[in-house]
């Protein structure tokens, strides 16, 4: 079916030198897109641009903070020229930290929010303009499983992710007239460089607590992998949800249906 294919298109991934994101650039250009990617550090974008190179992707790749409107303005405009408007934004850069609520600084919890929800927000508005010149849009934000619940230790990524789930849900509302569709992917527990110290072992070669509780919370009793989002972000890229807007698409194995493995 050709509603899946993404031939002629522009996508910008963001924070996509590894994980998550590396995973769904990669998936983009396999449907047919012509794909940028940033990162804060030019030895990070290198390497992500080594590691496209080997798997056989060639991508454009540009340092660029997603929470400096001027840098990510110029980045936006040098895409433009370089490889044409963008027709699909991946809101994918993020980071968490894991720290109790009253022994979080302000300054830390600021820092979460500022790249998890105000960065989407500065490169949405971004890009949006020429969308609506374009006359169509595509724009994923990567939401959470926090986008929905909280847990100990993570109060700044949940009350992040929990408004990017409604700026999802308004971008959709403000500008689906101009046939630009919004949409949010909700990953669940995914082995990247982020879930790291959650998935490390014991000293004695047991399991970490975390990894056996995530097992027991998720119907596929597995965590999930990068390449389980691969689909889910093509099908919101393409044509074919071109009717599909303001939804978050939940990649769980089942977490948010579930109330966990009996004792
Ligand atoms: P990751 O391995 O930590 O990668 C995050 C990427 O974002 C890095 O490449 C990082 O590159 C980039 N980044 C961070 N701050 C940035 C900024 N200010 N400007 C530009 N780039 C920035 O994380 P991941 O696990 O792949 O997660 C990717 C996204 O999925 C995040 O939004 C995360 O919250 C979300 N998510 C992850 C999971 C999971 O279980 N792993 C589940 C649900 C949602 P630099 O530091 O080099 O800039
Ligand atoms: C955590 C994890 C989660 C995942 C993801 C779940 O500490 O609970 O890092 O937040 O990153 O967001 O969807």
């Amino acid at each position: 079916m050709t509603q899946f294919r993404l031939d002629g298109k522009v996508a910008l991934v963001t924070g996509a030198s590894h994980g998550i994101g590396y995973a769904i650039a990669s998936a983009l250009a396999e449907a047919g897109a012509t794909i940028a990617i940033n990162s804060r550090k030019e030895d990070s974008v290198k390497r992500g641009l080594e590691a496209f190179k080997a798997d056989g992707i060639n991508v454009h790749g540009y340092v660029c903070d997603v929470t400096n409107e001027d840098d990510v303005n110029t980045m936006v405009t040098r895409i433009e020229k370089e490889i044409g408007v963008i027709d699909i934004l991946v809101n994918n850069a993020g980071i968490i930290k894991r720290i109790p609520m009253h022994e979080m600084t302000v300054a830390e919890f600021r820092e979460v929010v500022d790249i998890d929800l105000n960065g989407p927000f500065i490169v949405s508005k971004a890009v949006i303009p020429n969308m609506i010149k374009k006359g169509h849009g595509k724009i994923i934000n990567i939401c959470s499983m926090m986008s929905e619940l909280g847990r100990e230790t993570v109060s700044a990524y949940a009350a992040a992710k929990g408004g990017l789930k409604m700026l999802t849900k308004n971008i959709c509302s403000e500008y689906g007239e101009h046939n630009i569709q919004c949409n949010g992917i909700g990953p669940g527990y995914i082995a990247t460089p982020q879930t790291a110290p959650l998935r490390e072992k014991q000293p004695d070669g047991s399991p970490h607590p975390f990894d056996s509780f995530i097992i027991s919370k998720t119907p596929a009793a597995r965590w999930g992998t990068p390449e389980d989002l691969k689909g889910p972000a093509v099908f919101l890229a393409s044509e074919a949800s071109n009717f599909v807007n303001g939804h978050i698409l939940y990649v769980d194995g089942g977490i948010l249906a579930y109330i966990g493995k009996q004792p």
